[in-house]
Formats: C-alpha cells, structure tokens, sequence
C-alpha cells in the first residue's frame, strides 16, 4: 500500500511558526514520525509540500493509478480551492483530511471545507497526531 501525504502553503513553517497554535513539532519531525508509524504498519509513504496551489493540483494528478490513499492538509486552500477539491474527484483516490488545529471552533473563513465533500474523513483538532490517525484510517 502506497500513501501520498500532502501539506498546502506554509506547512514548511510548523513548529517555527504560531507554536501555540500549531504545536512545536517541525516539518521534518512530522514526516519522520509519520514515516516511522509507516513503517510499522509496513505502508510506504510519499511526502509533497507546496505553497502552489496548480502545483498540488499536479500532484495528486500524478498519484493516479499510482497511490492507493492521499492524507492531504490543504492548509488555507482548503476554505477556497475548488481546483483541489475537483482534482481529488477525478482521481477518486481514498483522502483523509487533516487540520493540526480544530477549525471548526476557530474564525469563520476556516469552517467552510471544499475539501471534506470529497474527502472519506475530516480528522481535525488532534495535533500532528491526526496525521498518524489518518494513515490509520487509510489502512482500515
Ligand atoms: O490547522 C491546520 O492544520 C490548518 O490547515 C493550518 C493552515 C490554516 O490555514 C488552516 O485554516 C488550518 C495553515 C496555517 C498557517 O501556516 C502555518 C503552518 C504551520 C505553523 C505555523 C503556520
């Protein structure tokens, strides 16, 4: 089983940026944790980062046929991208969502989700520990 874990603009800046927030876990640390709870549920993952939002588009073009699940934190894209929600569609791949915070109790603008119409679940609120819980679900 294949996994493509996709994090939209600024995602880089975790753990550098908004800790209380976002946490104080950095990028780098998050892919190492999600690759090791990869590891011991013998899935390999894939790891694409963009602040592009054609560039994400082109991603998960290229993960068809060729990935068996997307864990995708579209980051500020998510409250507007009808192009990623569209390419998520098309390709038909199984995604899980994932938000660091819980945007539901926060402003207005990130309550709205193009993503989650076409996404099997919205795992938000838990920390970079949603990450591990989506690889979870994905391998259901
Ligand atoms: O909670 C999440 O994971 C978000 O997807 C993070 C996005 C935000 O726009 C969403 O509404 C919720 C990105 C926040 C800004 O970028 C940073 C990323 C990491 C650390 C600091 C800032």
């Amino acid at each position: 089983m294949k996994i493509l874990v996709i994090n939209g603009p600024n995602m880089n800046m975790l753990g550098i940026r908004e800790p209380d927030i976002y946490g104080k876990v950095t990028y780098k640390d998050l892919m190492k944790m999600i690759k090791s709870h990869a590891k011991e549920k013998g899935v390999k993952v894939c790891f694409f980062q963009s602040n592009h939002e054609g560039a994400i588009v082109d991603e998960i073009h290229r993960a068809y046929k060729k990935m068996d699940g997307i864990i995708i934190n579209p980051a500020a894209y998510t409250h507007t991208s009808i192009a990623i929600h569209d390419a998520l569609k098309t390709v038909g791949i199984p995604t899980v969502e994932v938000h660091i915070s819980e945007i539901s109790e926060r402003e207005s603008f990130r309550q709205v989700s193009y993503v989650s119409l076409v996404a099997q679940k919205v795992i938000a609120g838990k920390g970079t520990e949603g990450y591990l819980e989506a690889l979870d679900e994905l391998c259901k």
